[in-house]
């Protein structure tokens, strides 16, 4: 083998590793761990993690022999640097044989790809709704989620709580998604596929998670500047956790007379013109429901974990965390937060 040969593999080999390497660099230093598709923990997310195998195979098989052949053709009939290869070889033209091949077997290979895809498709879309099913009416807003159980009488944002669903006792939920802006798309890889939540075109999709813990995703249609924090969590919950959770979020606020002067700034400081907490007179619904606001682990969408110093932060100075973000920063004193961290404090 001479040195122009040998330096050409290690070139192309550096370009290829370099190509398959650099997902993982963009996201290296992501907001939150990137969520896998090949470990679905749902009955759509399966579906479809089967149907891609499917896929990979087909197209992996066709890059096996394609690239194979390039890579004897190149092999075998490089230059080899003396005269014995300077004779033209054999011209062949019009070979039906071989025209009918190349034409036929590739119109086959995506005549079956398209049907199973749109099989599965179908499928998933015109599943059954069990009477019993679990009904979640999802509104993406600039940049965060909000999430209401009609039937429950709950309003959450961010953070959505489901139950688990077992062979012996299905229990699916079915999310209504809508916008209150532009586009957004609901993403959890491990639970369903993408669906985007689009200004007066309400659509449906639904999950039936089979085990229980945290589920991540996040918007997946570009939404303005903070749509890469416009992150989502989805619990499934045990029976019995998640009728504790709905016990707990029916509840109106507790009222705490230590911190009052926490509520007043909230009610004075126009915190209520945009935010919502039952049983005060915050009725705002530009931003999160705050109602419950402990019984979440993170604020801002997923962007900072909801921890008492992450709170008076995000209320001192939103941009801190998230640039762009739509809740602007209200100039309160330093004692004006105190008082309002520790009201927020209270809303377990
Ligand atoms: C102009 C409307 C507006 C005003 C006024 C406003 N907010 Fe917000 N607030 C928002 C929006 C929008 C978000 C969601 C931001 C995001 O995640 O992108 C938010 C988020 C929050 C969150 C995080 C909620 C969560 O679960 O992620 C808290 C806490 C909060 N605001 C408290 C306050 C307080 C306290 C005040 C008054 C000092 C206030 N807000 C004033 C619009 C507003
Ligand atoms: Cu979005």
């Amino acid at each position: 083998m001479d040195r122009e040969w040998l330096r050409t593999i290690l070139r192309t080999g550096t370009a290829i590793l370099f190509f398959l390497l650099l997902p993982a660099f963009a996201f290296a230093d992501g907001p939150q761990p990137v969520p896998s598709i090949f470990a679905p923990a749902s009955t759509p997310a399966s579906d479809i993690y089967s149907l891609s195998l499917f896929v990979l195979a087909i197209t992996g098989g066709i890059f096996v022999v394609v690239g194979g052949l390039l890579a004897y053709v190149i092999v075998r009939y490089r230059d080899k640097g003396d005269d014995s290869d300077k004779r033209e070889p054999a011209q062949i033209y019009g070979s039906t044989q071989i025209e009918l091949a190349w034409t036929v077997i590739p119109i086959l290979i995506v005549v079956v790809l398209f049907l199973t895809t749109a099989r599965m498709i179908f499928a998933i879309q015109d599943a059954p709704k069990p009477p019993d099913a679990l009904d979640v009416t999802v509104v993406g807003h600039q940049f965060w989620w909000e999430f209401r159980y009609p039937k429950l009488g709950i309003v959450t944002a961010n953070e959505l709580h489901v139950p688990l669903s077992t062979n012996k006792d299905p229990l699916p939920t079915y999310l209504k998604l809508y916008s209150a802006d532009v586009d957004h798309s609901f993403w959890v890889p491990q639970l369903a596929g993408k669906t985007d939540l689009i200004p007066n075109h309400p659509n449906i999709t639904w999950i039936e998670p089979k085990s229980t813990g945290l589920y991540l995703g996040q918007c997946a249609q570009f939404c303005g500047v903070e749509h890469a924090e416009m992150l989502l969590r989805v619990y499934v919950d045990t029976p019995e956790q998640f009728a504790a959770w709905v016990k707990n979020q029916q509840q109106p606020a507790v009222e705490d007379p230590q911190v009052a002067a926490g509520r007043q700034v909230f009610e004075t400081e126009s915190c209520m013109n945009c935010h919502t907490i039952r049983g005060t007179a915050a009725t705002g619904r530009f931003g999160p429901d705050l109602t419950h606001l402990m019984s979440r682990s993170t604020i801002a969408s997923g962007a900072v974990p909801n921890s008492e110093a992450n709170l008076r932060q995000w209320i001192k100075d939103p941009d801190s965390f998230k640039p762009g973000c739509l809740m602007p920063a209200m100039q309160l004193t330093n004692q004006q937060l105190d008082e309002v961290t520790a009201y927020l404090e209270t809303l377990k």
